[in-house]
């Protein structure tokens, strides 16, 4: 399997981790600026150039979550990351959800409009999002008192979505410290083995973070 995308990329992170839990042999397909031949190829693969994007031999799937649901069903491993139990399933994919769409996505909203020109700023926008993380830090932090991860007791999808989010979201619009349950569930992500590997993957281009990548983590 190759495994297109970049080590400092959120969503990369998310795929890396299933594939590390579980020890799945995989090609890293690095989409850094100095391979254009790689990046030409990836762009040719999936001209909406998000990534990351698996191919297995002929099947290729596009979007982390999908990535992760194909990982279980054709290579699974001893880490189960989506339980076998349809309601429990349920609920890992609603956390994967969330993650996604209230932490992640307001979180790259920030960071791209850091990187914009000032003059095409949309300072509304970041306003909208930095409200939406404390919101999604509020709901989350009573929801992880007394749990070890996101959704039933195991590490899950859920967790693989949450790590890089909130990650990044801290470094992007610090957490409150009134949110202790986030805080201790963000360091028990960074304590996990395989997230650990993506922290590390991603260390050497922390210069490339547009609002200042704090000395912590
Ligand atoms: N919905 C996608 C999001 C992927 C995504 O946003 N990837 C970012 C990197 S973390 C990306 O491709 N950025 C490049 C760009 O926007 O040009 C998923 O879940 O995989």
């Amino acid at each position: 399997m190759k495994l297109y995308g970049h080590p400092f990329s959120s969503y990369t992170q998310k795929a890396l981790i299933a594939l590390y839990e579980n020890g799945t042999p995989f090609q890293f397909r690095n989409l850094s600026p100095d391979d254009p031949d790689t990046y030409a190829e990836f762009a040719r693969r999936w001209p909406i150039r998000k990534f990351p994007v698996l191919v297995d031999g002929t099947r290729q799937v596009m979007e982390a979550t999908s990535i992760i649901e194909y990982l279980e069903v054709h290579h699974p491993g001893p880490a189960r990351l989506i339980p076998d139990d349809p309601d429990k399933a349920l609920d890992v994919r609603m956390l994967d959800r969330f993650f996604d769409n209230y932490v992640s996505t307001p979180q790259q909203k920030i960071v791209f409009n850091a990187l914009r020109k000032e003059s095409d700023r949309d300072p509304y926008g970041v306003g909208e999002a930095r409200s939406m993380l404390d919101t999604a830090c509020a709901w989350l932090d009573p929801h992880m008192a007394g749990r070890e991860w996101a959704a039933g007791d195991a590490f899950s999808l859920a967790d693989c979505a949450a790590a890089p989010a909130l990650f990044y979201g801290d470094w992007t619009h610090p957490i409150d410290r009134k949110f202790a349950n986030v805080h201790a569930y963000r360091a028990r992500l960074i304590a996990r083995p395989s997230f650990a590997r993506c922290v590390e993957g991603g260390r050497p281009y922390r210069p490339l973070f547009p609002l200042g990548a704090p000395d912590q983590d």
